[in-house]
C-alpha cells in the first residue's frame, strides 16, 4: 500500500490511526485488499461491451491476443472505453444542470427557490431570444428554463453556447463536424457507436468523445453554472475557512457532501432558521455548524460562505473525527462505504437523491416542491443525534486556514479593472489581464482542477503545481477539490502572495487578490473556458494562442475525463497528473499526447510527477509566448 498521505497530510495520520482503533475501515485498508490494480483495465484493453467476451488484449504488442473476438484491436478498445468515459462524465454534469433548469422552472416570488440574480437572468433570456418587455422576471424563468430543457433533446440544431466560443473554434468544429448537438443525443451517439459491431475506427470515435464533453463544456456544465447563479446568486469574494478543523466540539455539525446546489443551499437556511437554532440549544449544544466537502461543499462555499471541511479523499476523515451528527449527500464522489463507516460512530448518512440511493443509508428523498421543509427535517435528524455523541470517540483536528473564495468572472474582472484601468470605455472588460499577460507582468495563467486519488500523495500534486505556478508569475485559477486543497494550505488568502513571483505579487497587491482564485465547483470550469475566451476575443485570437494552460494533477473521475475533452478541444492543453487508462493503445496514446495538437491546437500531457508536469506547463506557457512574440 502506498499510504502516501500519511508523509504528507498531517491530520490523515492520527485520524487513519484512530479509525485502526474504532475499528473502521478506511479507503486505505481497501487499497491493501485490491493488492494490485486490475492491468488490463489500467490500460483500457478490457473489453466487456458483449457478452463474447470480456476479451482481455494482450499488453505486449505482437505477443499474445492482439484482437477481441469481434477483432477489435486495442486501439478500438481504448477509444471505446476512452469514449464511454466521457459519456459518463458529460451525464454528470448535464443532468446536475438540467436538475437546476427544473428548479429555475418552479421559482416563483414566494416559493423556496426565488431568482437572485435577476441581470443575469435577463441577459440569458436575450441570448436565447426570449421577449423580456413588460413581462414579469419569473415568467421569463419558466421560459429561458423551457428553452435550457430543450438544449438536452432538440432533434434539430446544436448547442446555443457555442456562439460564446471564439470565431475560430466555432469555425474548427463546424469544419471537423463536431459541433455538439443536444447533449442527450451526444452521450446516445457514444453509447450507440461503441456498441458491438459499430464504430471501430479510432479517431471518428475520439471525435464522437469531442462532442458529448463540448455538450457539456458549452452545454451541460455551463448552463449548471449560468442557472445556479441565477437562483442562487453570482458568487462575490467572501472570506472563509478550510479543513476538517472547522468541526466544532461543542456544536451540531452537519457536512453537506455532494454536488448540487438545490438541497444544499435550503440546508444552509433551515440551519439559520431561529427555532431550528433553538433546538439545537435545547439539546445541549451551542449552535449549529454547517460544513461542505467536494462541490456541494464549493457552491455554499461560495454562495454563503459555509466553512469547508475538505475534499473528496477526506470524506471518510471527517466520519472518523466522531464529531459529525450528520453527513447529507446527494449526488456524485460519494463513497458507499460510508454508510458502513458511520456505523463505527453515532454520525447519520442520509442520502437524498433518488439518483443515488445509498444502501446502509438513512433516505430521505428531496423534493423540490418542498425544499425547505425537508431541509428542516434533515437538520432536526442531526440535531436529535447530537446527545448520541461518545466524547470519547471524538478527535476534531485543529488544522485549518483562511481563505478568500467566491471569483466569478465579473469579480475578477471588476477587481481588476478598479486599479488598474482607469479608462471608464473599457470597465467591465479582460483588458487588464490581457494588458499584464502580454507585457509579460504575468507570463500566464493557469487553471488547476480536479479530484484526489489515492494513487498519489493526498494534495501533494495540486499543492506542488499551484505553488510553482504562482512563483513563475502564472496567476491561477482553481476549481473542484484541487480548489479545496489550495484552500486547506492557504494558498487561497492574500498573504499568499508572498509565495508568488514579482510580477504577480505586484498584481496581488494592486487589486488586494490572491495568488490563486477561487472559481467554483466542478460545473464552475466554464467560467474559466469562458475567462479564457474572453481574453482571446480581446486580443483577436484563436484560444490555442493564449499562454494558458490546465492541470487536472490528481484527476479520478470520469467527470475529469469529460472536462480535460472540452478543454482541449477548446484550445487549452490539459496537463494531467494521473495516468489515463489509455497506454494500451500506443496510437491512441499518441493521438491524445499529439496528434491532437495538429487538430485542435492543443493537446493532452502526461506526467505523475508534480514537479515534472508543473515544469511541462511553464515551458508550454513560454512556448507560446515566444510564438506570440510577447
Ligand atoms: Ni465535482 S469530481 S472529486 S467533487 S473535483 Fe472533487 Fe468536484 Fe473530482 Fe468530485
Amino acid at each position: 500500500m502506498s499510504h502516501e498521505a500519511l508523509k504528507f497530510d498531517k491530520i490523515a495520520g492520527p485520524l487513519i490511526e484512530k479509525a485502526k482503533q474504532d475499528g473502521a475501515e478506511t479507503m486505505w485498508d481497501r487499497d491493501v485488499a485490491m493488492k494490485s490494480r486490475c492491468g488490463f483495465g489500467d490500460k483500457g484493453i478490457c473489453c466487456k461491451i458483449c457478452n463474447m467476451g470480456p476479451c482481455r488484449l494482450s499488453p505486449v504488442e505482437g505477443k499474445g491476443a492482439q484482437r477481441g473476438i469481434c477483432g477489435a484491436t486495442a486501439d478500438t478498445i481504448v477509444a471505446r472505453n476512452f469514449a464511454r468515459m466521457v459519456a459518463a462524465g458529460s451525464s454528470a454534469h448535464s443532468d446536475h444542470a438540467r436538475s437546476l433548469l427544473h428548479t429555475l422552472h418552479m421559482t416563483s416570488p414566494d416559493g423556496d427557490y426565488q431568482i437572485k440574480d435577476e441581470a443575469k437572468l435577463l441577459s440569458l433570456a436575450k441570448e436565447y431570444e426570449v421577449e423580456t418587455e413588460g413581462r414579469d422576471i419569473y415568467d421569463i424563468a419558466h421560459e429561458v428554463a423551457e428553452i435550457g430543457l430543450m438544449e438536452f433533446g432538440k432533434p434539430f440544431g446544436t448547442q446555443r453556447f457555442i456562439k460564446r466560443a471564439t470565431e475560430g473554434r466555432q469555425k474548427l468544429w463546424k469544419e471537423l463536424g463536431v459541433e455538439p448537438r443536444a447533449i442527450d443525443r451526444e452521450v446516445v451517439s457514444i453509447m450507440h457507436s461503441t456498441h458491438i459491431g459499430c464504430a471501430s475506427d479510432m479517431e471518428s470515435i475520439y471525435a464522437l468523445t469531442v462532442k458529448s464533453a463540448l455538450s457539456n463544456g458549452w452545454g451541460g456544465s455551463m448552463i449548471g453554472t449560468d442557472v445556479s447563479d441565477i437562483i442562487f446568486g453570482t458568487p462575490t469574494a467572501r472570506q472563509s475557512e478550510a479543513n476538517l478543523g472547522c468541526l466544532e466540539e461543542n456544536m451540531v455539525n452537519i457536512l453537506v457532501h455532494g454536488h448540487e446546489p438545490g438541497l444544499s443551499e435550503m440546508i444552509v437556511f433551515a440551519s439559520q432558521d431561529p427555532e431550528i437554532v433553538q433546538l439545537a440549544k435545547d439539546n445541549g449544544a451551542e449552535g449549529i455548524n454547517l460544513v461542505g466537502m467536494c462541490c456541494t461543499g464549493n457552491e455554499v462555499l461560495m454562495k454563503h460562505g459555509v466553512r469547508l471541511a475538505g475534499t473528496f479523499y477526506q470524506q471518510e476523515l471527517a466520519v472518523i473525527t466522531g464529531a459529525l451528527e450528520a453527513v447529507v449527500v446527494d449526488v456524485q464522489c460519494i463513497f458507499p462505504a460510508l454508510a458502513t463507516l458511520s456505523e463505527c460512530y453515532h454520525t447519520k448518512f442520509i442520502a437524498t437523491s433518488p439518483k443515488a440511493k445509498m444502501e446502509g443509508a438513512r433516505y430521505i428523498e428531496f423534493d423540490e416542491e418542498r425544499a425547505l421543509e425537508i431541509a428542516k427535517e434533515i437538520v432536526t435528524e442531526a440535531i436529535l443525534n447530537y446527545k448520541n455523541r461518545d466524547r470519547n470517540k471524538v478527535l476534531i483536528p485543529q488544522e485549518k486556514n483562511k481563505s478568500t473564495v467566491g471569483f466569478s468572472i465579473n469579480t475578477i474582472v471588476g477587481g481588476l479593472d478598479k486599479v488598474v484601468n482607469s479608462n471608464v470605455d473599457q470597465l467591465g472588460t479582460v483588458k487588464p489581464l490581457a494588458d499584464c499577460i502580454m507585457a509579460g507582468v504575468l507570463r500566464g495563467a493557469a487553471g488547476v482542477v480536479g479530484c484526489n486519488n489515492p494513487k498519489v500523495a493526498h494534495d501533494n500534486s495540486h499543492l506542488t503545481i499551484i505553488k510553482e505556478m504562482i512563483k513563475n508569475d502564472v496567476i491561477v485559477v482553481v476549481t473542484g477539490c484541487a480548489a479545496q486543497a489550495a484552500a486547506k494550505a492557504g494558498l487561497l488568502q492574500y498573504e499568499a502572495k508572498e509565495l508568488a513571483g514579482r510580477g504577480l505579487k505586484e498584481v496581488c497587491e494592486r487589486v488586494g487578490i490572491p495568488p490563486v482564485l477561487h472559481m467554483g465547483s466542478c460545473v464552475d470550469n466554464t467560467r474559466i473556458l469562458r475567462l479564457v475566451t474572453e481574453v482571446a476575443k480581446y486580443l483577436g485570437v484563436d484560444t490555442p494562442v493564449l499562454p494558458v494552460v490546465g492541470a487536472a494533477p490528481e484527476w479520478m473521475s470520469e467527470k475529469a475525463v469529460s472536462i480535460g475533452t472540452y478543454f482541449v478541444s477548446s484550445g487549452v492543453d490539459v496537463f494531467l497528473g494521473t495516468v489515463p487508462p489509455v497506454t494500451g493503445s500506443a496510437r491512441f496514446t499518441d493521438y491524445l499526447t499529439n496528434g491532437l495538437e495538429d487538430v485542435y491546437g492543443a493537446k493532452f500531457t502526461v506526467n505523475e510527477d508534480p514537479v515534472q508536469l508543473a515544469q511541462a506547463m511553464l515551458d508550454r506557457i513560454e512556448e507560446k509566448r515566444t510564438r506570440l512574440g510577447i
